[in-house]
C-alpha cells in the first residue's frame, strides 16, 4: 500500500490503518519518512517545556496517573502556583530554547475561581513571545472561550486510548466527555493538542482505534502527543509489562502517515528510551519533544543530553516564525549546543 499521497484525509477505515500496522517495519518507516518530508523539514524538532502549575490530589481515577488522589504515589499535593512563579519558569524555559510553554493542572476541570489566575499566566507567557499551551482537564464552551480570548494557542486534552479500552483505564469520566471538551476547544478557535498513551496493556487493535479517532476528527489535532506509559509505583499500572519498543515506533509512524501535517510529539517515556530508539522515533516522523528535566511529576532526560542527541543527529530545534524572538532563540540554542558539545568532549576525554 502506498500512502505517500499529499492529501489530508479524515475518512480512514479501520482496515487501512490495520494494514499500515501490518507493514514490514522497514516499509512502514520508509513510507512515514516520505510523507514526513512532504510536510516538514526532517531535521527539525519542535521543543516544548512543561510546567506543573497545580500538582497532585486530582479527584479522577486515571489508572496511569501519579497525580490521582486515589493512589498512594508519595506525591506532595500542591496549591495552584503563583502567577509570578510560573512566569519565572517560562522565562527560564525560553532562555534554554523552548518555543512553547505548556502548563498542566491536576484537575478534573478548572473551577470558576481558577480562571483569572490561569488567564493571567497565559497573558504573561504570551508577552514573552512564547507559544502557550494548557492542560487543565475538561472545559465548558465558556471556559474555552475565556482561555482563547486570553491568547491561549493550544489546549492539550488526550483521548488516551481507544473507546473500547477506555473503561479499563478511567471510570470517572467518559470518552464522550473528552470529545465534547475537544469540540469546545476547536469552536473557541484554539489549536488542539490531542494524543494518547501506549503501553497500558492495550492490544494493537486499541492503538489502531486511538489513531483512527484522532485521524478522523473533522480537523486533525495540530499536535499529537504519543506518550509511552511511565510506570509509577502506587498506580494500578505500576507493574504493567513493557511494550515492544518497535510497536511504539510503529504507532508513531502510523500517526505520521494518518496525520501528515500535524506535529507528532515523542512525549512521556523518553527517560526509558535509549538514543537509538529516540532516533528511530524521529525517523518514523516524530518532530516534537518535551524538553527539560521534569515532565509534570516524573523525570525527563536532562536538557543537555537532549542537545547532545540533537547535535549527534544533526537535528535543530524548530524555531517560531515570529522573527523578533528568533535571534534570541538561536543564540540560546547555540549556547546550549556548545555546552552540550563541551560536556560530550569532557565525557569522551575521561572515558
Ligand atoms: N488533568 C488533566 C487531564 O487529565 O486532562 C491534565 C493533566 S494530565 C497529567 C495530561 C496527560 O498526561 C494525560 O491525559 C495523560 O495522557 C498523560 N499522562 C499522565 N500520566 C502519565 C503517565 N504515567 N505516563 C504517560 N502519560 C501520562
Ligand atoms: C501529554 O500528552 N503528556 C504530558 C502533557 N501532555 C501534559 C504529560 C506527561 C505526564 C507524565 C507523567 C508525569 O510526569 O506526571
Ligand atoms: Fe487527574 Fe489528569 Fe491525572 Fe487523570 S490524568 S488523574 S485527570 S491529573
Amino acid at each position: 500500500m502506498n500512502v505517500a499521497a499529499n492529501t489530508l484525509r479524515n475518512n480512514w477505515k479501520r482496515a487501512e490503518v490495520q494494514q499500515l500496522f501490518d507493514l514490514p517495519f522497514n516499509d512502514l518507516l520508509f513510507q512515514a519518512q516520505l510523507v514526513h518530508r512532504q510536510h516538514f523539514n526532517p531535521n527539525e524538532v519542535q521543543v516544548s517545556t512543561l510546567c506543573s502549575i497545580k500538582t497532585g490530589a486530582c479527584p479522577e481515577d486515571c489508572a496511569y496517573c501519579p497525580q490521582s488522589a486515589r493512589y498512594d504515589t508519595g506525591l506532595e499535593r500542591e496549591k495552584l502556583m503563583a502567577v509570578e512563579k510560573v512566569l519565572e519558569e517560562a522565562k527560564a524555559a525560553k532562555a534554554s530554547g523552548a518555543t512553547r510553554f505548556c502548563m498542566g493542572a491536576a484537575w478534573r476541570s478548572p473551577k470558576a475561581k481558577d480562571m483569572q489566575y490561569v488567564t493571567s499566566m497565559v497573558k504573561g507567557v504570551k508577552d514573552m513571545g512564547m507559544e502557550t499551551c494548557m492542560t487543565l482537564g475538561m472545559l465548558s464552551a465558556e471556559q474555552a472561550t475565556e482561555l482563547s480570548d486570553a491568547g491561549l494557542d493550544y489546549y492539550n486534552h488526550n483521548l488516551d486510548t481507544s473507546p473500547e479500552f477506555y473503561d479499563s483505564i478511567i471510570t470517572t469520566r467518559i470518552y464522550q466527555d473528552r470529545l465534547d471538551t475537544l469540540d469546545n476547544v476547536r469552536s473557541a478557535g484554539m489549536k488542539v493538542c490531542c494524543g494518547g498513551i501506549v503501553g497500558m496493556g492495550e492490544e494493537e487493535n486499541d492503538r489502531v482505534g486511538l489513531l483512527l479517532e484522532l485521524a478522523n476528527m473533522k480537523e486533525h489535532p495540530e499536535s499529537v502527543p504519543i506518550n509511552m506509559l511511565v510506570k509509577v509505583e502506587g498506580t494500578p499500572l505500576a507493574e504493567q509489562a513493557d511494550l515492544d519498543p518497535f510497536d511504539f515506533i510503529r504507532t508513531v509512524a502510523v500517526a505520521r502517515l494518518l496525520m501528515p501535517a500535524s506535529h507528532v510529539r515523542l512525549s512521556a517515556g523518553r527517560e526509558d528510551m535509549n538514543d537509538q530508539m529516540q532516533a528511530l522515533a524521529f525517523l518514523a516522523g516524530a518532530n516534537s519533544i518535551f524538553y527539560g528535566e521534569k515532565l509534570l511529576t516524573t523525570p525527563n532526560p536532562e536538557a543537555n543530553k537532549d542537545m547532545q542527541l540533537f547535535s549527534r543527529l544533526g537535528i535543530k530545534p524548530e524555531s517560531r516564525e515570529e522573527l523578533h524572538t528568533e535571534q534570541e532563540q538561536n543564540e540560546a540554542i547555540a549556547d546550549q549546543i556548545v555546552e552540550a558539545k563541551m560536556d560530550q568532549f569532557f565525557y569522551d576525554a575521561a572515558n
